[in-house]
């Protein structure tokens, strides 16, 4: 999608802190980190969030996943949290889903 901000930084049009790259995963560093280690997976296809994820595009949230176990095995973190913010309401600022991955400091539970 053109005027999108993450579908810029996966096409590398936006500078980013690339942590991985695959065919359909760009993974890069948050700009305002929550944690020690604070990074966003997404999917190189525009999907608006969770709530448009289909069974046509549903094998792109594997692969993130992968992603995630990937960057993370190389990175030698073992507990990290895994966050996809869906909807304003709940937090959503840039609409093209992403998977934060925080880690490198307790957690709590629940999140506000
Ligand atoms: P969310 O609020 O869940 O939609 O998360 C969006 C995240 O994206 C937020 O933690 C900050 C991050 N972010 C926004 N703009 C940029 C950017 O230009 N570069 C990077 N690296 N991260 C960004």
């Amino acid at each position: 999608m053109s005027d999108c901000l993450f579908c810029k930084i996966a096409a590398g049009e936006v500078p980013s802190g690339k942590v991985y790259e695959d065919e359909r995963v760009y993974a890069f560093r948050d700009i305002d980190p929550q944690a020690p280690v604070h990074f966003l997976v997404i999917p190189k296809e525009h999907i608006g969030s969770c709530g448009e994820i289909t069974p046509d595009n549903a094998h792109v949230v594997a692969s993130c996943f992968t992603a995630i176990a990937q960057a993370t095995r190389e990175m030698g973190v073992t507990d990290f949290r895994v966050v996809s913010n869906c909807g304003a309401k709940a937090g959503q600022s840039v609409p093209h889903l992403h998977f934060h991955v925080l880690a490198g400091r307790d957690m709590s539970w629940p999140p506000g």
